[in-house]
């Protein structure tokens, strides 16, 4: 059994929440993606729900899909986000951003009374930090607030490197924000909470991805038998 069978799995049980009228957030990357391809299906049979994207990437695939959108501008509360991780722990905290979509996916979910987040089970994790921790950055005075990051992550009590995240090589990665990402490469952090709060106090963080206390449920599909088991 592939990843994206598990993927879809995963999203095809959140699929089962959704109800109609619905304000849903959608969220970005692959799990997310099957998730968006599921709900056009249900929409092109007559489902009537309304969607808010996370990304640019996002808002073209549900475009294709068929699925009606809106802004956050024009429906600041949803009812229902369902969205991918990189780690998810036991108390529901996540890491998110390795799509460099951190910022919106923060502001959609928390502007939603749940947010439900749909994996694969190997992203389940006991201690936050094996993935690197993605720090959304102005791009003004970026030096500056990299040290700023690094006293932070010192303050809070782990260690490892910050990398600014490229493409193709060469090329800083920007935002659909128009912001860079700092990866922070901590390997486990042992206060998520502290670093958290430490992070957002340095000026030029935009947002970082540790997800704390704001997903309601996970839905983790994990391979049993030859079969996608969901739980
Ligand atoms: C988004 O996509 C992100 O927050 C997370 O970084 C990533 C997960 O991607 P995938 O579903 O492809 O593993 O949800």
């Amino acid at each position: 059994m592939s990843g994206p069978d598990l993927r879809r799995a995963a999203a095809a049980r959140a699929l089962d929440l959704v109800e109609p009228g619905m304000r849903l957030g959608l969220g970005t990357g692959s799990t997310a993606a099957a998730f968006v391809a599921l709900l056009g299906a249900r929409v092109r049979d007559g489902l009537d729900v309304v969607g808010v994207p996370t990304s640019e990437a996002t808002h073209a695939a549900a475009t294709r899909e068929g699925i009606r959108l809106a802004t956050l501008e024009e429906l600041p509360e949803l009812d229902l986000t369902i969205d991918g991780a990189d780690e998810v722990d036991a108390d529901l905290r996540l890491i998110k951003g390795g799509g460099a979509a951190l910022l919106r996916e923060k502001i959609v979910a928390c502007a939603s009374r749940r947010m439900v987040v749909i994996a694969d089970a190997a992203k389940r994790v006991a201690t936050l930090g094996a993935f690197p921790l993605p720090i959304e950055v102005n791009a003004f005075g970026l030096a500056a607030t990299r040290i700023g990051v690094e006293a932070a992550i010192a303050r809070a009590g782990c260690a490892g490197d910050v990398a600014l995240r490229v493409t193709s090589g060469v090329a800083p990665l920007t935002t659909d924000g128009g912001h860079l990402i700092l990866d922070a490469r901590l390997g486990r952090i042992a206060d998520a909470e502290r670093l958290s709060a430490l992070l957002w106090a340095v000026p030029g963080v935009v947002e970082h991805g540790l997800f704390l206390g704001i997903a309601t449920a996970a839905i983790l599909a994990e391979e049993r038998d030859g079969r996608a088991e969901v739980s």
